[in-house]
């Protein structure tokens, strides 16, 4: 397998220069990535040096390389993780096969559109993050959100570099229309709901990289099943660099909470916006929201999409190797909650349609565990209060309850009771304008936004009043 060649403008170890024809299709899409990065991506900053930090080896250990970089100068690079040697495709009717190095002709429009779904998600994180630099907490979080920017970005070359390498003419379209359409934009729209979404402050930052980003995680574990090798290397590869997102949100959220929680304390009162801090129970409100808005992200609880995906060795499930079962399905059923008569219900169903179902499963139980994680924070205060997540059916778009109006306790609730309390479940008007009043940029080293307490420790062992973003 080829070293990394981090010498070449674009730094990889798929032996670009070896490769002509795949790295002039590269070259002549850099600069127009370049464009999109100076159009819509981070605003603001682009002459400062941030320290970031960038891949230059797929080496488990010491991957990375952390140093001050412009970000318009940052190396995004290709890489995918080692080639396992004899890889097997573990599921579906080709289960046993060898991997396939390249696309599988009349697989060939469904794994594109995989790609491109997951290929689209990535900029236009980037483009919905753009103002935020301009409202930061402090050096460290501006430093750390464009740390996940420029990933996303290198993200989005991960997918056109199988859009181009392994999809010809239609591939190298596909790249490019991933850099036309714009998040949020009515004629342009990106391709999945909640990536049209506004994030237009940090509270919603940081629930978008706990609960989005980790819709990614799930995703990308899929596809990593997959049994095209070049899409399953690529997502082991993306994978490694997604723990540092969630680490984000996680840590962001839960500083939000730890400083309420000393607000709450200290002025005894749980009316803490007087005091400049985010209360509780606007937090949970922005939690309902970003979760529910991430479930839709999986689809629907029934899907022939996903059960040909599967059946074809395209995309597999959470941990696929770790399963014990034939890895084909045909037989098997898996209990689904669905909406029947005007009551939830849960039903055995086929396995293979409910895979989509299955994957928002280990999903849930995962972002449960961060929440009980914010709950140790708020109990260590001694408060008698606890975040929790909403229904699975509260306020979806996609999916079998989106017919329905259901109250984060899981109540079917009347459309009249549904309109008197979404105040009490979703973020209001009001908490958006308070939540953008506390958006007031904190710039000098060591200081942090009263609304949040600074992170237990600093980014690569350096300390948390490091400069990391040199503003001089
Ligand atoms: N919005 O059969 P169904 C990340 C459409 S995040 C709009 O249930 P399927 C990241 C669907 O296209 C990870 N439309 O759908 C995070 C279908 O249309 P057609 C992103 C939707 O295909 C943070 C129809 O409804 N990766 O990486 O089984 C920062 C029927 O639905 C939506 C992926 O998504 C929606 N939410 O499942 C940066 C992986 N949901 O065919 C990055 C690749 C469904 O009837 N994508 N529809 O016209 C997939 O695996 C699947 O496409 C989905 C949907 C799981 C998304
Ligand atoms: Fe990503
Ligand atoms: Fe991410």
């Amino acid at each position: 397998m080829a070293s990394v060649d981090y010498l070449e403008r674009i730094p990889n170890n798929v032996n670009l220069r070896e490769n002509r024809r795949l790295l002039r299709a590269l070259e002549e899409w850099q600069p127009r990535y370049l464009s999109w990065w100076n159009e819509v991506g981070p605003e603001g900053y682009q002459a400062k040096d941030v320290y970031l930090r960038t891949a230059v080896s797929v080496d488990r250990e010491g991957w990375a390389h952390f140093d001050y970089v412009k970000m318009p100068e940052y190396r995004w690079g290709i890489f995918l993780a080692e080639s396992e040697p004899n890889r097997v495709i573990g599921f579906g009717d080709h289960q046993g096969h060898p991997a396939w190095q390249d696309v599988p002709g009349e697989y060939r429009g469904t794994l594109r559109r995989l790609i491109v779904t997951q290929g689209d998600t990535e900029p236009a994180s980037v483009e919905q993050q753009r103002h935020l630099g301009r409202t930061c907490p402090s050096l460290y979080d501006m430093r750390n959100i464009f740390q996940v920017n420029v990933e996303e970005g290198r993200h989005l070359w991960a997918m056109v570099y199988l859009l181009q390498a392994y999809f010809g003419r239609d591939g190298r379209e596909e790249a490019d229309e991933l850099l036309r359409r714009r998040s949020g934009d009515s004629d342009k729209p990106r391709i999945l709901g909640a990536f049209n979404e506004k994030t237009p402050d940090w509270l919603s930052f940081f629930m978008f990289s706990f609960f989005t980003d980790r819709d990614g995680k799930y995703q990308l574990a899929a596809l990593a099943e997959s049994g095209f090798d070049p899409l399953s290397r690529t997502c082991r590869f993306m994978l490694t660099e997604e723990a540092h997102h969630m680490f984000v949100g996680e840590t962001g959220v839960g500083r939000i909470v730890q400083r309420a929680c000393e607000l709450q304390r200290e002025h005894r009162t749980d009316d803490i916006r007087r005091f400049g801090g985010i209360d509780l129970s606007t937090i949970q409100r922005y939690l309902n929201f970003h979760f529910s808005v991430s479930l839709d992200l999986f689809g629907a609880e029934v899907s022939t999409n996903a059960a040909n995906f599967y059946t074809l060795g395209l995309k597999g499930r959470f941990e696929e190797g770790k399963k014990s079962d034939d890895h084909r399905l045909h037989e098997a059923t898996y209990p689904v909650t669905t909406l029947e008569h005007g009551q939830i219900v849960s039903r055995d169903t086929p396995a293979l349609v409910s895979l989509n179902e299955r994957l928002r499963d280990d999903y849930i139980a995962d972002c449960q565990r961060g929440v009980e994680r914010w709950n140790q924070v708020i109990k260590r205060h001694g408060i008698d209060v606890e975040l929790r997540l909403p229904h699975r059916g509260f306020h979806r778009a996609i999916g079998g309850c989106a017919a329905a109006r259901i109250a984060p306790d899981g109540r079917l609730v009347s459309e009249a009771e549904w309109q008197a309390k979404q105040a009490e479940w979703l973020p209001t008007g009001e908490d958006q304008e308070y939540v953008a009043s506390l958006m007031k940029p904190v710039v000098a080293r060591a200081q942090f936004a009263n609304w949040i307490a600074p992170p237990a420790r600093g980014i690569n062992s350096k300390p948390v009043d490091f400069e990391y973003v040199r503003l001089e």
